[in-house]
């Protein structure tokens, strides 16, 4: 376990004496914010000014034997500066990464919060949906082989072998919820039928979810985020800040988008089948699942010819069926992001929130069709109207 008194000097030694962000003589106060499951976040504050410091130790949050490499920290400082300058600043601002001691300093973003804590509270955001299409179309569509240099693609996918986080969501996300090998899936008990039938006894499926981690694993079309859900990113009233890349790769872009309607999905199914939700709230974040689609396509087929370089890519109808590919992956990716948070060891506050719902098991068995139906119909989903189908009930 960590010795937190000794980590907190270190912190204080590198914010003051080596980046001079703060003076010795000015009254500092470190507290740890943040409860996530991997690494310990840090706010250091003074009277004038603050910033955020990660630390990433050798061995996963909470455990003694479970190493991962902190290298991932290395990953999530150049990642985030590179999205920063492709995304127009729609990612928090890295100020310096300290690999002796494993601490990336970043900007406090005092006036924004983390989107999943706004979703809690039922706060809707008009702008999301059009700030986070762009933030994926220009992380994602740019740091492909149809915009970006090979040579240098190339060397940034061989800087961002992250080879332990891969191996967490391939466990994670691809294997544990169909075939429960760790035995650690958590589900309703009234479930326990379904979910042998639907998941684990689904031969269809899991020649689908092969066809996906395959891809996942194999297909490095461009820089993605790697776990970009409603907590990995900030917002005020005018605009986003993702952070938290440090599951990032080069994999298919189509997980990143799945990950953002699936963080939104979630919150829709969960909250239209509470009854207290706010009507506002429940009809923002399902029209933002459609409308992150929707304007990714905008985003896509009005900049995706221009920004091609490669003569041999640059041609309409070669973008346009590059476009279906994305479309059905990030799909088939908003599906197995929704199945693993709901019978998987890696939850979300909505889903552990239907626990105390008396149709918690039922919100859980509706969640986990819609994830099915995803998966296995993503070739032929192409359009947010066609999307909408599949998640949203209509009345009469
Ligand atoms: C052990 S890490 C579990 C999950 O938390 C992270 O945010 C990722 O989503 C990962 O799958
Ligand atoms: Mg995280």
């Amino acid at each position: 376990m960590i010795d937190k008194k000794k980590l907190k000097g270190k912190i204080i030694t590198l914010v003051t004496d080596e980046l001079n962000l703060f003076s010795r003589d000015e009254d500092i106060l470190i507290s740890e914010v943040g409860d996530g499951n991997v690494n310990y976040i840090f706010r250091v504050e003074s009277s004038e000014k603050s910033v955020i410091v990660k630390f990433a130790d050798v061995f996963i949050r909470g455990s003694a034997t479970r190493r991962l490499s902190p290298s991932r920290n290395r990953i999530e400082y150049q990642i985030l500066q590179l999205q920063f300058e492709l995304s127009q600043g729609r990612t928090v601002k890295a100020l310096a990464y300290d690999p002796k001691i494993n601490c990336i300093v970043m900007e406090d973003l005092t006036s924004y919060r983390v989107v999943r804590e706004a979703m809690r509270e039922h706060e809707a955001y008009p702008h999301f949906s059009e700030n986070m299409a762009n933030f994926l179309y220009d992380t994602l569509f740019k740091t492909t082989d149809l915009v970006m240099a090979s040579d240098e693609k190339k060397k940034l996918a061989n800087d961002y072998v992250n080879v332990d986080m891969c191996e967490i969501s391939e466990r994670l996300v691809f294997t544990e919820p169909y075939l429960n090998q760790q035995k650690l899936n958590h589900y309703h008990v009234e479930n326990e039928e379904y979910v042998k039938e639907n998941l684990y006894g689904n031969k269809g499926l899991h020649i689908q979810v092969a066809e996906l981690k395959n891809k996942f694993m194999s297909n490095s079309q461009s820089l993605i985020h790697g776990d970009l859900h409603a907590g990995s990113i900030f917002i005020d009233d005018y605009s986003i800040k993702v952070f938290d890349p440090e599951f990032a790769f080069f994999g298919p872009m189509g997980y990143d988008i799945g990950n953002v309607m699936a963080s939104l999905l979630i919150s829709f199914i969960t909250a239209s089948m509470t009854e207290a939700s706010s009507h506002n709230y429940v009809a923002w974040v399902s029209q933002s699942v459609l409308d992150v689609f929707e304007k990714f396509i905008q985003c896509f087929t009005s900049r995706a010819l221009d920004d091609t370089n490669d003569p041999v890519f640059k041609q309409s109808e070669f973008l346009n069926k590059y476009l279906m590919g994305i479309l059905s992956d990030s799909v088939g990716y908003t599906g197995t992001e929704i199945i693993r948070r709901t019978v998987g060891v890696a939850k979300v506050w909505d889903i552990e929130k239907i626990y105390e719902q008396p149709n918690g098991a039922e919100i859980e068995r509706r969640l986990l069709d819609i994830g099915i139906n995803l998966i296995m119909n993503r070739k032929e989903i192409h359009s947010a109207e066609k999307l909408s189908e599949y998640f949203i009930i209509k009345e009469g």
